[in-house]
């Protein structure tokens, strides 16, 4: 009994492991590079993002499909959880979510304010977050 207990013990999975990444958004990119950094990750695997805003408009991040699509199409995130919150200057939003498709998707700021009717996007806010098997 206590043998199969401790099977059961040494058995059980891991926590799954956070890749987290830091980024630091501006007017109009993430982390001083144009438009920002590519990011890569495999199928399944947990990504956390902790976006601070060290720019003078609010900023989001946010996963798509296309960056062309119009502003309603980019409400929702194309992987569930895959946006932060629309922060102000100085402030901090941290999430966690789990791409489910392999494929070529981007993130970027789909926001409009001090841009209009351009959104941060359209400012070149966006770079490739590419999902692989
Ligand atoms: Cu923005």
């Amino acid at each position: 009994m206590v043998v199969a207990a401790i099977g059961v013990f040494f058995a059980l999975p891991k926590a799954p492991q956070v890749r987290t990444i830091e980024l630091e958004a501006r007017d109009f990119g993430y982390n001083g590079v144009k438009g920002g950094p590519a990011i890569q990750i495999k199928v399944g695997e947990t990504v956390g993002i902790v976006l601070n805003n060290a720019g003078g408009l609010p900023h989001e991040f946010k996963v798509v499909q296309d960056v062309k699509m119009s502003m309603a199409e980019s409400m929702e995130p194309i992987f569930n959880g895959a946006a932060t919150r629309v922060i102000k200057p100085g402030e901090t939003d941290s999430i966690t979510f789990v791409p489910t498709k392999a494929g070529k998707y981007f993130y970027g700021c789909f926001m409009d304010e001090g841009t209009k009717p351009d959104r941060h996007s359209d400012r070149g806010m966006f770079a490739e977050f590419i999902v692989q098997n």
